[in-house]
């Protein structure tokens, strides 16, 4: 059987998407901006079963239309981004609606090294995302890195019961 889980990369420009993306794929953090519309594709073996996961970076800035991808499935898993207080808003106000109120999501607090986002907050988002599961981590640290990649999983298996 295939293992194709596929991600759609959501949030503001500077969110960190691309470089949470390139973290994963080589455990490294990018030292050049990148800003992004791409196709990744990661290759990772958990539990003696391969998975590939394909990601598709939006581009978050607000000179480029945000694209739903044309295919669009069901089962695909939305990670929503954020690091500070006005990204966490547009989640809500821009990108929730703009993705059309998607059911799998993931709520990533991204560059956790920096202390952008509280508790409290990320409490508050929760109630409106309704997220399968939360993350803080840090692409720069490659802190939690894996363990977003095993929480993606989890969740992809959870989408094929
Ligand atoms: N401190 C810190 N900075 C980070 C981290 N991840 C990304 N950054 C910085 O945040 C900036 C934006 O990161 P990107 O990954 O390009 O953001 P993006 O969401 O892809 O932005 P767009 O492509 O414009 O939508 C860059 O300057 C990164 O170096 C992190 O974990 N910690
Ligand atoms: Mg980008």
């Amino acid at each position: 059987m295939e293992n194709n889980i596929k991600i759609v990369m959501v949030g503001d420009s500077g969110a960190g998407k691309t470089s949470l993306i390139m973290s994963m794929s080589n455990l490294t953090f990018p030292t050049e901006y990148i800003p992004t519309v791409f196709h990744n594709s990661i290759n990772i073996t958990h539990n003696n079963i391969n998975y590939t996961i394909r990601i598709m970076d939006i581009v978050g800035h607000d000179d480029y239309d945000p694209i739903i991808p044309p295919n669009y499935q069901d089962n695909d898993i939305f990670i929503f981004c954020a690091s500070n207080s006005d990204q966490l808003s547009s989640l809500k106000s821009k990108w929730y609606i703009k993705m059309k109120q998607p059911k799998n999501i993931m709520f990533v607090h991204t560059k956790c090294d920096t202390n952008g986002i509280t508790d409290k907050q990320i409490k508050e988002i929760s109630q409106v995302l309704k997220p399968k599961c939360i993350v803080s981590c840090s692409s720069m640290l490659t802190f939690k890195i894996k363990l977003l990649m095993v929480k993606i999983i989890e969740q992809y298996i959870e989408l094929l019961k």
